[in-house]
């Protein structure tokens, strides 16, 4: 279902007449109320009314994370105090967070871009979503429920972690729609296996899973083990939370909110502008943010933008699915590596479970090392040790093969590496870089 077909199905030239006017508002009100960026246009040299249309954006200067921080926590309102009514911040462990400041217009929009996301995975008003991303200053808890508010569908505001009242919710309340990070996805669907729960006996049918890499493998095996189909949703405290994109029944590639979140791919090295189909840095514009409005934000994502005729009707541009982060890239003996590069392969073979962790050390030679620790199925984990070592070497011979690398494998018990009920922690990099 589409959720708002006059918007989600406009013209490309009447999209580009919305971002202009909306654009030209946004370096008005920015460069009259807040004084970072009316430094950093005067410092450019550049004023308002340079800017004319959409295609002038590139003439407006990046924001940083860096500068974020920076600023914190208020550094960047375009509003009075009395007009916030709600904040948020970003989820990273390390260092300042980040804030997001919302008027109760911005909720209102957040409200708006969720329910369409939640439309995209087919759910409706008579829905029942669990919400199983953590509701506080994270923004996943609290957007989705603004969304399944909008849309009119039964919200089960549960939260994060408790896994067991998950599954006892999910079936008692008849939940439809699940919403959490596809990490905890799998582990509510081993949980349940122990439970003797079993998802063909449940009438859940979708999922909206974000917040954190993963890969066509793993949804994969999420629908087969849950019984649903898995959309991935991406949004990030920043800009506004959850409800930046979203993927449609055509599970190719994210529709972007572009009438709220101006999108552009930039070569991170050099900063210049890029083509539709090339990859690069993700840099997002908020067309109408009142709270903490960002122009030309660097995310450090790393994805493409295409247009297609999607099935769905949807005309907007799409975002592929992420292919990494321009700081989570692991530079290992001169090899880029993602972590998502290394899900893909261990999901496909057999035997191994999605659940892994990537260990970056430097040895005893100063070169750096890694040790993927990699659990597998309980059937594979018996005592004949002549099947994990043949596990042990079909994996690393495959990483070797597609990456480049030499890992070192470490298979571990089932259930062993350390669950979360949000965002998994699949690096531990242990170099002193
Ligand atoms: O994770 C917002 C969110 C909540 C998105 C719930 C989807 C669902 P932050 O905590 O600020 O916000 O983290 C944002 O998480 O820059 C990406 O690197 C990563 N991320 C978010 N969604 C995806 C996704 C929320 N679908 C950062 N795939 C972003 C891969 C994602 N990475």
């Amino acid at each position: 279902m589409i959720w708002n077909t006059e918007r989600e199905t406009v013209t490309l030239g009447k999209m580009k007449e919305i971002q202009s006017e909306r654009l030209i508002r946004l370096v008005w009100k920015v460069y009259g109320t807040v004084p970072f960026y009316k430094k950093k246009f005067d410092d450019m040299g550049i004023h308002p009314s340079d800017i004319k249309s959409i295609d002038d954006i590139s003439r407006l200067p990046f924001t940083t994370k860096d500068e974020l921080r920076q600023t914190y926590p208020y550094g960047l309102l375009a509003c009075r105090m009395d007009e916030l009514v709600e904040v948020h911040t970003s989820s990273g462990t390390t260092g300042t967070p980040v804030v997001g400041g919302y008027t109760s217009g911005d909720i209102a929009m957040w409200g708006e871009v969720m329910a369409r996301t939640l439309a995209m995975a087919g759910a409706g008003s008579d829905d029942v979503v669990q919400n199983a991303y953590g509701y506080g200053l994270f923004t996943g808890g609290l957007g989705v429920h603004y969304g399944a508010r909008r849309l009119g569908a039964n919200v089960i505001p549960i939260s994060a972690g408790n896994t067991k009242r998950q599954l006892m919710i999910m079936k008692d309340f008849g939940s439809t729609i699940l919403t959490c990070t596809p990490s905890y996805s799998l582990y509510l669907a081993e949980a349940a296996a122990e439970m003797g729960i079993n998802f063909q006996d449940l009438p859940l049918k979708a999922g909206c899973f974000g917040a954190e890499p993963w890969s066509d493998n793993m949804r994969k095996e999420i629908e087969a083990k849950l019984n649903i189909k898995a959309y991935d949703i991406y949004g990030l405290t920043e800009i506004i939370g959850p409800g930046v994109s979203s993927e449609c029944e055509a599970q190719d590639g994210l529709h972007i909110n572009e009438d709220f979140f101006f999108p552009e791919i930039i070569d991170p090295a050099t900063g210049e502008s890029l083509p539709e189909g090339q990859k690069g840095e993700l840099v997002f514009t908020t067309l109408t943010k009142e709270g903490t409005p960002i122009i030309r934000y660097r995310t450090r994502d790393i994805t493409y933008l295409f247009h297609d005729n999607c099935v769905c009707g949807r005309t907007s541009v799409k975002m592929h699915r992420l292919l990494g982060r321009t700081d989570d890239m692991l530079i290992i003996r001169g090899v880029n590596i993602f972590p998502s590069q290394i899900e893909q392969i261990l999901v496909r073979i057999e035997g191994t479970e999605p659940h892994y962790q990537i260990v970056v050390d430097r040895g005893a030679s100063h070169l750096d090392e890694i040790e993927i620790h990699v659990e597998v199925s309980p059937e594979v984990f018996s005592d004949i040790t002549r099947n994990m070592e043949d596990l042990k070497a079909k994996i690393a011979g495959e990483i070797r093969s597609e990456l480049g690398v030499s890992a070192m494998i470490k298979l571990v018990e089932p259930k062993s590496i350390q669950r979360s009920e949000g965002k998994a922690k699949r690096v531990v990099d242990k170099r002193q870089l």
